[in-house]
């Protein structure tokens, strides 16, 4: 009896530190009036990989013979498409939709390759090319987000995204060199590196936080930030080549 209600009261105190740790606490909109800017690039950490080109399977005839493996867009040093968010932010300025984002196949590559959204986000999923393309949209992991069969050129199909977390997505009608990602926040604190590596997330309210960069193939790095008000903290990364 008694050690049935001491393992009572170990799992009452795991469920109370579990529901106080923020991970678990739903994201607070505030107003934000002496927010900072945190800015920097993504390098790689001595040399850079060679881009490889990839084979073209299927539809040859209009995709071409090969594609430049979109992993890896770099100039110089610097990391383009890699995703930098404000992990376990717990509030901040209100998380508004995007407008206007789009995912599409165009020259039988996914455009953009990588990109970030807000949750609620209404996606539009194109077929700019006049061969058949499937957009097969994993969400955490293997489970189905949708499944878009769009055989018609400039062909849209709207969908919104509703579950935070990464959105992989491949191409299902033989297209095995087609992917892309999208990164669903449930705050507004994120950027996707541009061309030059550079990101910047700003309004953010004074504090310490994690500040968290992933890329598909280099695989995430942490640093902490600390945020003054209406300064610009400058909190570049940096990646080891594989
Ligand atoms: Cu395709």
């Amino acid at each position: 009896m008694l050690k049935r209600i001491i393992v009572l009261n170990l799992v009452l105190m795991a469920c109370l530190f579990l529901s106080s740790y923020s991970v678990f606490a739903a994201y607070q909109v505030i107003e934000v009036t002496d927010g900072g800017k945190i800015t920097g690039v993504v390098t790689f950490k001595g040399k850079a990989p060679k881009v490889k080109m990839l084979a073209i399977v299927k539809d040859a005839d209009y995709c071409g013979k090969t594609t430049p493996d979109p992993r890896f867009e770099i100039s110089g040093n610097k990391i383009m498409n890699v995703v930098v968010t404000l992990e376990g932010i717990e509030k901040g300025k209100k998380a508004l939709p995007v407008e206007g984002a789009v995912l599409d196949n165009l020259d039988c590559v996914y455009e953009p390759h990588v990109q970030a959204v807000t949750k609620g986000t209404i996606l539009t999923i194109v077929n700019s090319d006049p061969v058949l393309h499937n957009t097969h949209s994993y969400s955490g992991g293997t489970r189905t987000a949708f499944n878009l069969a769009l055989p018609t050129k400039d062909q849209k199909i709207k969908k919104r995204l509703k579950r935070p977390g990464m959105y992989s997505n491949k191409c299902d009608a033989g297209h095995t060199w087609m992917t892309a990602y999208i990164w669903v926040s449930k705050h507004p604190y994120y950027a996707v590196t541009d061309k030059t590596g550079k990101f910047e997330i700003a309004d953010v309210p004074p504090g310490t936080y994690k500040l968290k960069a992933w890329h598909e193939a280099l695989g995430t790095v942490e640093q902490t930030v600390t945020v003054a008000p209406k300064k610009e903290v400058n909190s570049s990364f940096s990646f080891t080549s594989q």
